[in-house]
């Protein structure tokens, strides 16, 4: 059976979930938790008409991880024998959810079956995603936000000149040392190797009170950073907005986002100049096109967080597209690693996101 636009119908079967726990090339060490190896969650959804949809999500914890494969497999059993309307289950299942409360781990859970429900339409209709969301596949350039955690400045320049491979034109540091001067120091040492056209980008992982985000902003103004991330608790929406407006440093929010719903309020209480919702925080495709929709409707930049296979098919279908955040997380399970050129996420015709793992490796990391 066919739709009107000649999409086969699909009828959801069932649901497999894997946690795995992958190596990282670069340890992250950020103001809030160190991250040696990411846990992460990998999704598969399962038609009738065998065609499957893939998702994954980086799950923090390993019981994060575990915790969304628990609350997915009791989502997907209640829309199971439904015909595939990502939309639509949604309604279904945020009305289903709603007194456990669709946020946190059940938010995750949810995103992370839209985005693999989402992907058995398009490799179905045998057209990359973001085709079928009206983008058009392209190079989107992206900043490397491998490593550059918590460490000596000369070690923090010296991993920094690594990660521009693949001719990368940004990178992404993280500050929130115990002292203004050592955040200067190492965001010196890093803007003093990196040549001049190379972005900078800071995070500072909601490390900050107010008064000291404004004294650190301040000063950050003049060395060179392109945008000033969650200086302080994301949801401290007046204390961002005030910030933003103190410093001509772009403020940047959104990882936190829980839902479009939080995007709209922080652009409508002015706490950020630049958004990068996390698909699997802002309600997978179908709540990140919902976003899109309201950052363009304010003029604001989005860029993406984590998870680049699935963000890059969103990001070419975002009216205010502004940069992907590569990491190189799932290589090491990957069919086929995604390799960064002249400093852009590579896209082709592939159906769907293109996610593919190899089972053996995925076997090699399975946590449970
Ligand atoms: C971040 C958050 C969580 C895990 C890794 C990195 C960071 C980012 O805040 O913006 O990438
Ligand atoms: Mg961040």
């Amino acid at each position: 059976m066919h739709d009107a636009l000649g999409l086969p119908a699909l009828k959801l079967r069932g649901i497999s979930c894997i946690p795995v726990e992958v190596p990282l090339r670069y340890v992250l060490g950020t103001s809030a938790a160190t991250v040696r190896a990411a846990p992460l969650l990998l999704v598969e959804v399962l038609t009738e008409e065998g065609v499957s949809g893939r998702s994954y999500v980086f799950g923090y914890r390993r019981s994060g991880a575990k915790a969304i494969a628990l609350v997915l497999e009791e989502a997907a059993q209640i829309v199971q024998g439904e015909r595939i309307a990502p939309l639509a289950m949604a309604a279904t299942l945020e009305r289903r959810f709603a007194l456990l409360g669709v946020t946190g781990v059940a938010r995750m859970a949810l995103s992370a079956f839209d985005m693999a429900l989402w992907d058995a339409l398009a490799v179905a209709a045998g057209t990359p995603l973001t085709r079928l969301l009206g983008g058009t596949p392209r190079p989107l350039p992206a900043y490397n936000s491998c490593g550059l955690g918590l460490m000596k400045p000369q070690a923090a320049a010296d991993e920094a000149q690594a990660l521009l491979e693949g001719g990368l034109r940004a990178v992404k540091l993280r500050l929130g040392y115990p002292t203004l001067a050592e955040d200067l120091a190492v965001t010196r040492a890093v803007r003093g190797r990196l040549p001049d056209a190379v972005q900078i980008l800071v995070d500072y992982n909601q490390a900050l009170s107010r008064v000291d985000a404004l004294e650190r902003g301040r000063a950050l103004q003049f060395e060179g950073v392109a945008w000033l991330e969650e200086p302080i608790r994301h949801d401290d929406l007046p204390g961002n907005a005030e910030i933003a407006r103190a410093l001509d440093t772009p403020l940047q929010l959104g990882e936190n986002f829980d839902g479009p719903k939080d995007l709209l309020r922080a652009l409508q209480a002015g706490a950020c100049d630049l958004v990068m919702p996390d698909v699997a925080r802002i309600g997978g495709v179908s709540g990140w096109m919902q976003a899109a929709g309201v950052a363009q409707a304010h003029g604001i930049p989005m860029s993406s967080h984590l998870m680049p296979e699935v963000s890059a098919q969103l990001l070419a279908a975002t009216p205010t597209c502004h940069w992907l955040e590569y990491v190189d997380w799932t290589d090491a399970i990957a069919a086929q690693p995604v390799k960064i050129v002249d400093g852009c996420w590579p896209m082709n015709e592939q159906p769907g996101t293109g996610l593919a793992w190899d089972s053996a490796a995925v076997e090699r990391y399975r946590i449970a």
